[in-house]
């Protein structure tokens, strides 16, 4: 048996076509079924349905064999237990700095001022301000950093940008690229030996799906 560990919305969505080259269809849509193991077209293969920041420790543990991760995630996690072949160059996003539109950022940073700054990615965001020698107070959230610096939590937010809609929304300026991100196939790395040549034949099958997708754009 073969496990794919995805989370439901973009990832789910954009993994979709590159899996069905490989013939795995899901049996089910997890956005209306309840259930978190999900049948697929191929007898021998199951997807099983996790939050996103979670897939890395099911592939970790070898509770599923391969998932889909968002680069910003793996950072977070470590990587540890994975091997990361393949970038399915997908939900991409860029993670980035943003402040209020009437903070002056540059100035903070000049005057060597200590700032508060609000991220769920705590570890991507210790390494960007550790690597501009900047004394920061990291401040952990799960989610809505936008509204850190609209009620005095925070000077700063750490956070995945893709439209930009959200930050305009709330009147927030993204002031400093950290890195680009999209979503990685990743292997638990007993599995590959385990169960190589199924493994092997879904890797070169999704790998030849992103470069022809690369192609026609
Ligand atoms: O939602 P949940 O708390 O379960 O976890 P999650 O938010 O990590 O999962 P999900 O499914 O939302 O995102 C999965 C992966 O998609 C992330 O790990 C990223 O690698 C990638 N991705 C791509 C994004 C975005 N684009 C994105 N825009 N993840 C989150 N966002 C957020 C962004 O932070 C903002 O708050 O979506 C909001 C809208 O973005 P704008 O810029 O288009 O307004
Ligand atoms: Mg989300």
């Amino acid at each position: 048996m073969i496990t794919i560990a995805l989370s439901k919305g973009r990832i789910f969505e954009e993994t979709l076509p590159l899996l069905a080259a490989a013939g795995i269809v899901p049996a089910e849509d997890p956005e209306s079924s309840r259930k978190l193991i999900i049948g697929t077209s191929r007898p021998d293969t199951r997807i099983i349905i996790v939050r996103a920041s979670d897939v890395p420790t099911y592939v970790q543990y070898g509770a599923a064999d391969l998932g889909v991760a968002g680069k910003d995630v793996l950072v977070e996690h470590g990587g540890e237990g994975l091997y990361q072949p393949l970038d399915l160059e997908i939900a991409r996003c860029r993670m980035m700095v943003a402040v209020r539109g009437d903070f002056d950022y540059a100035g903070a940073v000049q005057s060597g001022a200590r700032l508060r700054v609000a991220t769920k990615y705590v570890q991507t965001a210790r390494e960007h301000f550790a690597a501009k020698r900047m004394h920061v107070d990291l401040i952990k959230l799960y989610g809505s950093m936008e509204l850190a610096p609209l009620v005095g939590l925070a000077e700063a937010i750490v956070d995945v940008v893709s439209s930009g809609n959200t930050l305009r929304a709330n009147g927030l300026v993204p002031v400093e690229e950290i890195d680009a991100i999209s979503a990685r196939l990743i292997v638990n790395q007993a599995a590959l030996k385990l169960k190589h040549a199924e493994l092997q034949g879904i890797l070169d099958t999704v790998r030849a799906a992103v470069a022809g997708r690369r192609g026609a754009s």
